[in-house]
């Protein structure tokens, strides 16, 4: 999501940085094309104009203009516009402490992704928080939805709670709610049936729903897909059931983002999550600022972190944060990395995250194949030479090439991609901004 909005805001941001002086002209062209890329991106056009004419004001301040790196002022103006358009600051789910019963009631259109996200928020409630959740099958519309989400439930360790025959979803999401409440869990998510197209029977039985069991949290499951049309059906939600926050689903997916650029700026509640694949893990909590870096092209590093921290335990993802700070990141280093990546998930999702690697790194270099090669090539290395790749002269190369059963030309070409991250993350460690949030996280 966003490639191709990133790409475009890449180039007219570099376009500006840099000078020392910019006129009006170049703020006005600025501006221009930022409003022709988000356009393109599919964003509603009312949000376009809003977030244009507001980025205009400012930019022809005397701020700007007189400024000493005017290019960079620029930048951080749109940078928190952009923040602002997707919600300012993250928001959680507003749920009660553990010593009660909590309920989200999720809705949203058929196949936008109700029962899969609800399974995912049950595993990150239980997982990250700790929490007891039970799961609501109060889809009582499609036959298999039920069998869907014991599947599902079962997947996650969660309960599923149905009543077999039952053809009232206000009763089942009553029973269940009475049920966990005696059983002492603390939290309750209720999928519900989602239809074609908006109609009335599925706006009162969802009303009738949250009339009955009173929600903490109403979610707004929005297939990304659908793109401006999410935006309208959200809308519609809001005025007839009411919703506490949106979840957009299958962000993981090709589209242009403009639906999510448009959600917060036209329904006007926040966007909590993001679904970013099919298995149980792909729920991420939405951070704008994090997605208006993406979006600038200025990467995410804070989430690449994140998710090392995941899979490495905390220590390593500490020490290579650290390396990459003082930038003694070697070819162990890079090895390592070259290791646990299969365990990150797919390239191209990482590859979005790192600043700067969009563009610069070519399809060639994310060859599956190309990074078995790099393995073997570090592995037939001596200690010495993985920490000082410099030393690695003529003799050295033909060795490894032999010990690794490559060729010359594809170790001067794994040093070469080597130095280049390196020069890459040497660049991105010297961003001030950056840096001071790679502290905050490791401090
Ligand atoms: N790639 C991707 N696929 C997703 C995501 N979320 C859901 N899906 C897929 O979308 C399809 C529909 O998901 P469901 O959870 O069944 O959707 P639903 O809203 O419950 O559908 P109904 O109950 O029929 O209204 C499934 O194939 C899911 O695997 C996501 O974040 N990324
Ligand atoms: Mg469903």
């Amino acid at each position: 999501m966003f490639d191709s909005l990133s790409t475009k805001f890449g180039s007219i941001m570099k376009t500006l940085s840099g000078k020392g002086k910019i006129t009006e002209k170049n703020i006005r062209d600025a501006v221009e094309e930022i409003k022709i890329s988000l356009l393109d991106a599919d964003v509603n056009l009312r949000v376009v104009r809003r977030f244009i004419n507001s980025t205009l004001e400012e930019a022809l301040g005397e701020k700007v203009l007189l400024s000493v790196d005017p290019g960079q002022q620029f930048t951080k103006i749109v940078y928190d516009k952009m923040v602002a358009l997707l919600g300012g600051d993250g928001q959680g789910l507003n749920l009660k402490g553990k010593d009660a019963t909590s309920i989200i009631l999720m809705m949203g259109l058929q196949g936008s992704g109700k029962t899969t996200t609800a399974s995912k928020l049950a595993l990150k409630l239980t997982r990250e928080q700790g929490r007891k959740v039970m799961l609501v099958a109060a889809d009582l519309v499609r036959p298999a939805a039920i069998t869907q989400l014991q599947v599902l439930g079962e997947k996650v360790g969660v309960r599923v709670f149905t009543i077999p025959g039952e053809k009232n979803p206000v009763r089942v999401a009553r029973e269940a709610v009475a049920t966990a409440r005696h059983e002492l869990y603390d939290t309750v998510i209720i999928d519900t049936s989602g239809r074609m197209h908006l109609d009335e029977s599925l706006m009162k039985e969802i009303r009738d729903i949250a009339d009955a069991v009173h929600p903490d949290e109403t979610l707004f499951v929005a297939d990304a897909m659908t793109g401006q049309n999410a935006v309208a059906i959200a809308q519609e939600f809001e005025e007839k059931v009411g919703i506490s926050g949106v979840i957009l689903s299958k962000f993981d997916s090709d589209t242009r983002g403009g639906a999510a650029l448009s959600l917060k700026s036209v329904v006007g509640k926040p966007l909590k999550f993001i679904g970013t694949g099919e298995k149980p893990e792909d729920l991420e909590v939405f951070h704008p600022d994090r997605i208006a870096q993406r979006i600038l092209g200025m990467g995410d590093v804070v989430s690449l972190v994140e998710k090392a921290q995941q899979i490495y335990d905390e220590e390593e993802a500490e020490k290579l944060a650290r390396k990459m700070q003082k930038n003694t990141f070697d070819l162990q280093d890079y090895l390592d990395q070259l290791e646990g990546m299969n365990k990150m998930g797919s390239i191209d999702k990482i590859l979005e995250m790192i600043p700067g690697a969009k563009g610069n790194i070519s399809e060639d270099d994310i060859d599956m194949k190309e990074f078995e090669i790099q393995k073997a090539i570090i592995k037939s290395m001596t200690k010495f030479e993985r920490s000082n790749y410099r030393v690695i002269g003529p003799s050295r190369r033909k060795r490894i090439a032999k010990g690794s059963g490559t060729s010359v030309a594809d170790v001067n070409r794994l040093l070469k991609t080597f130095e280049k991250q390196k020069n890459m993350l040497r660049k991105l460690m010297t961003n001030k901004k950056l840096q001071a949030q790679l502290s905050r996280y490791f401090s």
